[in-house]
């Protein structure tokens, strides 16, 4: 069997800034932060960590952490600023520096297609929202095997389609910012196509690719005993895990939640097929779970989220809760049966200070080992898990949340630019020198 895989996430539009520069197109991101009051402080991600022009340093400093793996994203309006048609060469021609650099430093690159950075010229004519996308994306896909497949192995067609499809078309509160539900609906659906287009694509391009989509998941506990609020919990699964994981493993999507909910995507004959495609791996991102009550006046579910007493949590207040980690990953094992697994995001936002020079993060530290105890376990118990990607190797643009949070095992100061190793990141070192999962 392989070695286990121990790497670091990032994406993007989070870390690489330069967002005016080499030809790149807008993205939704840029437009949604214009908008004033989305994002905390005004922030965007012109400069953001400045990765496009510091990749070898930070390359470098991976190197020294000793990960074996980087798990980072294309960004789509680099490549191709318009969404379709014309091809950027000095995009690619960035990403071919950075898959290099990994290589030369024995880095295996893991490509994620798209983490959120649709092009805004695409969002023009409907974005996800337009049937038509999956074409786009698929041509997309074409531009990115053909150029990185020779040396690419790893691909992620999707990151999170969750947070896409309903924080960014349902709640609205991250871009683009729309608010409906049948809007919601259809982007998820047609992300979920997006994915099984390019999973093909990926497969005639790529020889020997190890293609999988990354879902987050987010277990939901019952706020109480009360009937109504077990039934909750188990619409809030619905809605926010078996929607996305039931259809990719070739089920439909959850007839629960579509009664409930009174709507459906527009499915067409043969959606469900292309969305079902045969995965080398399932990519899972966990961070917390919720607790979820029953609610008649919450709409589109009756449901809502709980704030638990006394529990710990971290600066997104999110619940720290590593066996729920566990049992997520036990219960995805027995009822998906994924072929593997990877852990392709985990970590944690502190209140990370400065103090001498330094960044004493044990918060972090016990998250990060606590989680992994979980993830452990777990794999001992039968899970398929074969690697561990750590959410974030750098402080970054944490969306609508700007720079306010900060996820990294690398301290990043926006004004210097200077990357300064957290204590996290001196723990993860030290595991990845020991070498055992
Ligand atoms: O920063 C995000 C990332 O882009 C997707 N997964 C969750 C992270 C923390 O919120």
């Amino acid at each position: 069997m392989s070695e286990f895989v121990w790497g670091v996430a990032t994406s993007s539009y989070q870390i690489e800034g330069a967002a005016n520069e080499g030809g790149r197109g807008q993205s939704i991101w840029d437009t949604f932060c214009k908008v004033p009051g989305k994002v905390a402080n005004f922030d965007n991600g012109d400069i953001a960590c400045d990765h496009y022009h510091r990749f070898k340093e930070d390359l470098d400093l991976m190197k020294w952490m000793g990960v074996k793996a980087y798990r980072f994203s294309v960004a789509w309006p680099r490549v191709i600023p318009d969404g379709v048609g014309r091809v950027n060469e000095m995009g690619l021609d960035f990403y071919d520096r950075l898959i290099d650099s990994l290589l030369e430093r024995e880095i295996a690159p893991w490509l994620t297609m798209y983490h959120w950075d649709l092009p805004e010229a695409l969002q023009i004519r409907g974005g996800w929202n337009n049937r038509e996308v999956v074409e786009w994306f698929g041509e997309y896909a074409e531009v990115l095997t053909s150029r990185f497949g020779d040396r690419v192995k790893n691909w992620m067609t999707l990151n999170e389609p969750l947070c896409s499809a309903w924080l960014g078309h349902l709640y609205g509160d991250m871009a683009p910012g729309i608010k409906d539900l049948q809007t919601a609906l259809n982007v998820s659906h047609h992300l979920l196509m997006s994915h099984g287009l390019a999973c093909q694509v990926i497969r005639s391009n790529v020889s020997e690719a190890n293609v999988g989509i990354v879902i987050n998941v987010t277990p939901a506990v019952p706020a109480t005993d009360s009937q109504e609020d077990s039934n909750a919990a188990q619409l809030a699964d619905g809605f926010d895990n078996r929607w996305f994981l039931d259809p990719v493993f070739g089920r439909t999507y959850p007839t629960d939640v579509i009664d409930t909910l009174g709507a459906s995507p527009e499915i067409h004959s043969g959606d469900m097929k292309l969305i079902a495609q045969d995965l080398d791996f399932l990519g899972v991102n966990f961070y917390f779970r919720q607790t979820v009550a029953a609610d008649q006046n919450s709409k589109p579910l009756p449901i809502r989220s709980v704030n638990r007493e006394n529990v710990k949590r971290t600066a997104m207040n999110w619940e720290v809760h590593p066996q729920a980690f566990e049992e997520i990953l036990l219960r995805i094992s027995k009822e998906y049966s994924p072929k593997a697994i990877y852990i392709t995001e985990n970590g944690s936002a502190w209140n990370d200070e400065v103090i001498n020079g330094e960044i004493i993060d044990d918060e972090r530290i016990d998250y990060l080992a606590r989680h992994l105890d979980a993830m452990r376990s777990a794999r001992e118990q039968g899970a398929p898990i074969l690697g561990y990607f750590a959410w974030s190797f750098l402080d970054n643009f944490e969306w609508a949340y700007g720079y306010e949070k900060r996820f990294g095992l690398i301290y990043v100061d926006y004004k210097t630019q200077t990357r300064t190793p957290k204590k996290s990141a001196f723990f993860y070192r030290q595991l990845l020198l020991n070498g055992t999962a």
